[in-house]
């Protein structure tokens, strides 16, 4: 592309961003807490999503739109096992039916405080960044599935701090193919609900949920609950399984002693 053309592209982005930016929902996340991986704990919270594709969307050639996705996002401050599930929200009138899709990345996006604004696919910042990023390509929006990405609500080119969104794993309900072959990561049973499981080290972590029905890009945008859950289970420190195995080698010595002590008195 000239490279007129991309400033053009640019300023574009940064006109429309300017005059829609109060009636767009940016990045605001939905957080589950802060869990010490010491003990097993619970939450669950339930918000909602425009449109049935905004994950899947994220999977291809030319990402997607975070405005199309809810976040997520947790603290561990030790180790832990953790299960993140999430599901169509079925109560209120005609909000159910997402084909939910999720991916798991550690980092947060900035606290809107900090940077006078939250972060945004269209930030000045963002589209400089995006087009970095893709080598000049043209992007739907920032939000990559199955890559690491970046935003920002900076609205300057000379970005300073950008979120930063480091891949871990994704998982979605059913299965796709929009012409590339089976995305990889879908649970095979399309029944508007999907689970994964990860061990997962002390630190500050964000979840992008989306819809997962790449066709319905075509559809008018409806607005989908979703219900998020989170499930953390304690690791077992390897002193607790040290002290376990001495616990045991001890009653195996008590047991020959008393053998030993039977035959002698016996
Ligand atoms: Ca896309
Ligand atoms: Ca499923």
């Amino acid at each position: 592309m000239k490279h007129s053309l991309k400033n053009a592209l640019v300023l574009a982005g940064l006109g429309a961003g300017l005059v829609s930016a109060p009636a767009m929902a940016h990045i605001s996340t939905k957080n589950f807490g802060t869990f010490d991986g010491a003990s097993d704990a619970t939450a669950s919270i339930s918000t909602s999503v425009p449109g049935n594709f905004g994950w899947i969307d994220g999977s291809d050639a030319d990402w997607a739109d975070t405005h199309r996705l809810a976040v997520y996002q947790f603290t561990l401050t030790g180790d832990a096992d953790v299960q993140l599930s999430f599901e169509q929200a079925v109560a209120g009138g005609g909000r159910n039916g997402l084909i939910p899709g999720f991916s798991l990345y550690s980092g947060l996006p900035h606290d809107p405080l900090s940077l006078g604004g939250p972060d945004h696919d269209d930030s000045a910042g963002s589209l400089f960044l995006r087009d970095v990023d893709s080598g000049g390509a043209i992007t739907e929006g920032s939000f990559r599935a199955l890559h690491d990405w970046r935003i920002t609500g900076e609205e300057s080119l000379a970005v300073v701090a950008p979120s930063v969104f480091t891949y871990i794993g994704h998982a979605y309900d059913g299965s796709q193919d929009y012409g590339t072959g089976i995305i990889p990561g879908g649970d095979g049973l399309l029944d508007n609900v999907v689970t994964q499981s990860f061990h997962l080290a002390a630190g500050d972590y964000s979840v992008f949920v989306g819809g997962s029905d790449y066709a319905s890009q075509s559809a008018a945008l409806r607005s989908l609950g979703v219900n998020g859950t989170i499930l953390v289970s304690a690791v077992p420190e390897p002193e607790t399984y040290a002290m376990l195995l001495m616990g045991l080698g001890l009653m195996g010595v008590i047991a020959r002693r008393r053998k030993v002590a039977e035959k002698l008195h016996g």
